[in-house]
């Protein structure tokens, strides 16, 4: 069976949650987290001692990072078509990957906490939003950018594991209130993104 540990509304959590219904992954989830049982109970601790979600259990095999079970399943079913060998295709898409968990995340996490949890480290702190928001924005002008230019998903024009943290964080940019400006080509990726039933499920649910 395969387990995942972590709460439904963690962003990372989520992407897992989708590549299991896009590939057709049975799973049996557990509630930890914020707002859940914490990550710092021995029970977690005994399956990771990371204290983050999601963190998953297949047959025995214990794995955490989200993009890495992600980049798992599709090797796992052998979806070559969302995560191809081909040593060029793979890597622009790793490279999408890791600037959506990097660069990309830099400036999403003090305007989610501040503005979306109200976490009261950051709710307050009007300097760390607008910065936030200053950067997010910059990521997210890039991404429209490159997808004006013709691509109807980030890696091309087939879905690929790649839109999965890139899909979850554009659902995020447009489920925040805050001023930010029109990027149409993002708008566009966005819904169609939203043809994707996992999509829908996962991601675009109301929750950003
Ligand atoms: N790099 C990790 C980050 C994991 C992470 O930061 N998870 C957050 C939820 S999105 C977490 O564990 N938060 C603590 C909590 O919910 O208690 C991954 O991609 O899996």
């Amino acid at each position: 069976m395969f387990r995942i540990y972590g709460r439904a509304n963690s962003i990372n959590v989520r992407k897992v949650l989708w590549m299991c219904d896009e590939v057709g992954e049975a799973f049996e989830r557990e509630d930890w987290g914020r707002g859940y049982r914490p990550t710092d109970d021995d029970e977690f601790r005994k399956v990771s001692d990371f204290g983050v979600i999601p963190v998953v259990d297949d047959d025995g095999f214990i794995l955490r990072e989200s993009n890495t079970i992600v980049r798992y399943l599709a090797t796992k079913h052998g979806r070559d078509d969302l995560y191809p060998t081909d040593l060029r295709n793979r890597a622009r898409i790793e490279q999408w990957m890791d600037w959506a968990a990097t660069d990309a995340y830099i400036g999403i996490r003090p305007v989610f906490l501040g503005l979306q949890v109200k976490m009261a480290q950051f709710k307050d702190d009007a300097k760390a939003i607008e910065g936030g928001i200053r950067e997010w924005t910059q990521q997210m002008s890039r991404l429209d950018r490159h997808l004006a230019n013709g691509t109807s998903y980030v890696t091309g024009n087939a879905f690929t594991v790649a839109d999965i943290p890139v899909g979850l964080i554009a659902n995020r940019w447009f489920g925040i209130e805050f001023p930010k400006p029109q990027l149409t080509a993002l708008e566009a990726y966005y819904d169609r993104l939203s043809e994707r039933p996992a999509f829908m499920r996962h991601g675009r649910n109301g929750t950003p």
